[in-house]
């Protein structure tokens, strides 16, 4: 463990301690955030009488809308002098999220993303591969900043350039690589296409920490064995702080979620209301030392799972299941509710389907219509039709069965579909619903 006074600190201390944070943190907010003050005088909350963790439930949720209508500044809880970093997430409709951080906001997070890189069997004597997009994207800049603290060697390269990513594994002798698991798969394929003589096993790659869009169980078992590594689930989002929120140990079985510094609960997405350890909904988060943007029940619309077990690595903090997509990419098709995982899962079990792959719904008059663009290997598609239309039909099959929705399945040629190098472009929706 990186800091094992507060990775396995018993659980009692540990939720005393988080009711003196965020006692702080609450009051915080109050006082330096026109919002939170105007929200908690309105739900009749005063942060000075806050006296028990369940005591949260009564305090207002922070919306993502209320973060994108505060841009760029209107929730920072401290002067901008005070403030040394900014980053901001892609924003794909609306106005982006913008996040702070002051000179201690980033002390934190480079202590979590050290944390995490332990808990993936790094030490200081690992040479880190940051292809993670560094920029206003909080990848790259995180787990950079977190090996240093560590004390590992960090290659800076960014996201892109797959040809030279591959050369400096091999040539500066890289342990860990981190970067989306998608581009870790098309770094895979790269060196299998176009570089016949590549081989991951002989280089000295033995890690992966992977995250920031979500993965399958199938996924992590693919990249394992094409790279010959252990694969890791990083997770995180800008809003809370960056990659480093949570992150799986040795045991492969959750991700730890670094609960000395957020509070989290899990509820219903519908109703709000807070739901027992142990059941799925959508995860909510508060900050308990964030300076700069503290977040009060941010509304991530992750939907996962937490629960305490007694893990094997020896840390105490709750764990959360992989999270298996959100409350708002959930497709509705013809009334079934659908993830985009789900799918994946599915395809990932037919034997020569690649996984890269595009859901494009659209509606055909009053219909929802799926189609499903899958690639399959190469072998398989210079086998004769027959063998195409066997796994096409075993596809549609798989996935009536298991979502319940009929699908069109088409198979395309390797290396056809649009390749990322930082989140994936999985769902294209046609429906302007
Ligand atoms: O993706 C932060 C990050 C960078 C995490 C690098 C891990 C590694 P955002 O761009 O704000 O931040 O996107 C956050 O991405 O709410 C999840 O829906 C999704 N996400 C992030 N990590 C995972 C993961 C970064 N490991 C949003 N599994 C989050 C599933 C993930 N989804």
């Amino acid at each position: 463990m990186f800091n094992k006074e507060y990775e396995s600190m018993e659980v009692k201390k540990l939720k005393e301690l988080q009711l003196e944070r965020l006692r702080w943190s609450l009051k915080h907010a109050y006082n330096n955030v026109a919002h939170y003050k105007n929200a908690f005088d309105k739900a009749r909350f005063n942060p000075d009488k806050f006296s028990s963790l369940d005591d949260l439930k009564h305090v207002p949720f922070l919306m993502k809308q209320t973060m994108r209508d505060s841009y760029p500044y209107g929730l920072f809880a401290v002067p901008l002098e005070k403030v040394i970093r900014i980053h901001s997430s892609s924003g794909t409709t609306g106005n982006a999220t913008v996040a702070g951080y002051t000179r201690n906001d980033i002390e934190v997070w480079a202590e979590l993303i050290a944390r995490s890189i332990v808990g993936a069997g790094g030490s200081e004597k690992d040479i880190v591969q940051d292809a993670y997009g560094y920029g206003l994207f909080t990848g790259g800049l995180g787990l950079h900043y977190g090996a240093e603290k560590l004390g590992a060697t960090v290659i800076p390269v960014s996201a892109g350039n797959t040809e030279r990513q591959l050369m400096l594994i091999k040539d500066f002798g890289t342990t860990i690589l981190v970067c989306t698991p998608s581009y870790a798969v098309n770094m895979a394929d790269y060196a299998e296409k176009k570089m016949p003589d590549y081989d991951f096993k002989k280089t000295k790659l033995k890690a992966g920490i992977f995250g920031a869009e979500p993965w399958t169980q199938s996924m992590r078992k693919e990249i394992e064995n094409r790279m010959g590594i252990d694969a890791y689930d990083i997770y995180g989002l800008s809003e809370v702080m960056g990659p480093g929120v949570s992150c799986e140990c040795s045991q492969k079985s959750g991700l730890h979620i670094f609960e000395d510094h957020f509070y989290v609960e899990v509820i219903d997405p519908e109703t709000g209301e807070v739901l027992p350890e142990g059941e799925q909904g959508e995860i909510v988060y508060t900050s308990l030392t964030k300076e700069a943007c503290p977040v009060i029940r941010y509304r991530s619309r992750d939907i996962t799972r937490i629960y305490r077990d007694s893990c094997k690595c020896g840390r105490t903090m709750i764990k959360m299941e992989k999270v298996t997509g959100r409350s708002d990419d959930m497709l509705i098709i013809r009334g079934v509710n659908v993830f985009p995982m789900q799918i994946e899962a599915v395809l990932m079990e037919v034997e020569g389907t690649e996984p890269h792959y595009q859901i494009i719904v659209d509606r055909k008059g009053a219909l929802d219509d799926v189609e499903i663009k899958v690639e399959v290997n190469e072998k398989i598609f210079t086998d004769q039709l027959g063998v195409l239309k066997g796994i096409t039909e075993r596809i549609e099959q798989r996935i009536r069965s298991v979502l319940g929705i009929s699908a069109k399945i088409t198979l395309v040629e390797p290396s056809t579909l649009q390749r990322s190098e930082g989140k994936a472009k999985r769902v294209i929706d046609k429906r302007n619903l």
